[in-house]
């Protein structure tokens, strides 16, 4: 493994934030929900009820995320009440409720879009239940959760320019696949991208569109990329690998030849992306981390318990390249 190429980046000490075992404005929510009164016992795992608004199971990425979330669960014996919103934000709304009238100790939700989150929010935090927002962020006021637990999903498009910007010297004609609209990791991988493009004049993005972090939507979007603009397309920029996946199979149908004469990278770093980048037809996925189970549920304990904890709980997250790939691809967990 040439260990040069990756790029381990420790989010936390790079962007600054605020390290680990710092209580960040948990006060507003311990003093409401009254959980944390002195002559309450600590609660361990095994009398945790957590529920989890989960927002759907749209690509390998989400698929692990889940069985990490209920592995941990059931190993930790804590009573985890799972609802899956299947890429609906009013379900996933409707699964909040559902959970506070329950009175779960505290509920876990991976936003489908960053928008639209205070009504419901509110309602928790008027029940005395702690919302954690983990993978996806929501765009509400702070005090209407008490922790994110995630990537930096604006440095993970910015590394991903970087090393487009290597593999094409500066110069590209690019598509991009775009995640869900108004979703957290497509806003920022989006915005990051662009940042970093600012450097490297002759790399245009030529055209941008939604494929819902879909394998099915990224193959039809590129197909229609493809059908206008032709050979013209040097570069794929895709936010996530199922849509990566999807492309390169629409290339393929295309007769062009995917991670050569159209370069790829995508975000996740799934072993779908792995085993594209073997088969030559990938060239890099910047990793973003499903596996959160075990994080999550050691914040839930910590809110529960009054624990100081920190607002960003960020993912140490790498780069993968296809040299790598065959060493790296059987201890892939994901
Ligand atoms: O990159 C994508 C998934 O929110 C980080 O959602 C997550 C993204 C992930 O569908 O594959």
């Amino acid at each position: 493994m040439k260990i040069s190429r990756i790029f381990l980046s420790i989010v936390i000490f790079a962007s600054g934030l605020i390290p680990l075992g710092c209580a960040q404005q948990p006060v507003p929510f311990t003093s409401q929900s009254g959980s944390i009164s002195k002559d309450k016992p600590e609660k361990s795992y095994e009398h945790l009820i957590v529920g989890f608004a989960q927002l759907g199971a749209e690509s390998d990425w989400r698929v692990a995320n889940t069985i990490s979330i209920k592995e941990t669960a059931e190993q930790l014996g804590v009573e985890l009440r799972f609802l899956d919103a299947q890429q609906k934000q009013e379900n996933q709304i409707e699964a909040v409720r559902k959970l506070i009238i329950q009175k779960v100790d505290i509920i876990g939700i991976s936003p489908i879009v960053e928008t639209g989150w205070d009504e419901v929010f509110q309602e928790a935090k008027d029940a005395g239940i702690p919302i954690i927002l983990v993978d996806r962020r929501a765009a509400v006021p702070e005090d209407l959760y008490v922790s994110y637990l995630g990537s930096d999903f604006l440095e993970e498009g910015r590394k991903s320019a970087r090393i487009m910007a290597e593999l094409v010297n500066g110069k590209a004609n690019i598509v991009e696949l775009v995640g869900t609209i108004d979703s957290a990791p497509a806003n920022d991988r989006y915005t990051g991208f662009r940042e970093v493009l600012k450097d490297y004049p002759e790399m245009q993005i030529i055209d941008s569109q939604s494929g819902d972090f879909t394998r099915a939507r990224g193959k039809e979007v590129m197909a229609v990329f493809l059908q206008k603009h032709g050979n013209k397309i040097t570069a794929v920029y895709a936010h996530n690998d199922d849509m990566a996946v999807g492309a390169i199979e629409a290339i393929e149908e295309y007769g062009l030849t995917p991670g050569v004469d159209i370069k790829i990278v995508s975000v996740d770093a799934t072993r779908g992306a792995f085993k594209a980048m073997i088969a030559g037809k990938l060239n890099a996925t910047v990793e973003c981390n499903p596996l959160l189970g075990p994080q999550f549920f050691e914040l839930a304990l910590n809110v529960v318990n009054g624990k100081p904890f920190p607002k960003w709980v960020p993912s140490i997250e790498g780069i993968f390249f296809p040299e790598d790939a065959s060493e790296i691809l059987p201890t892939r967990k994901y």
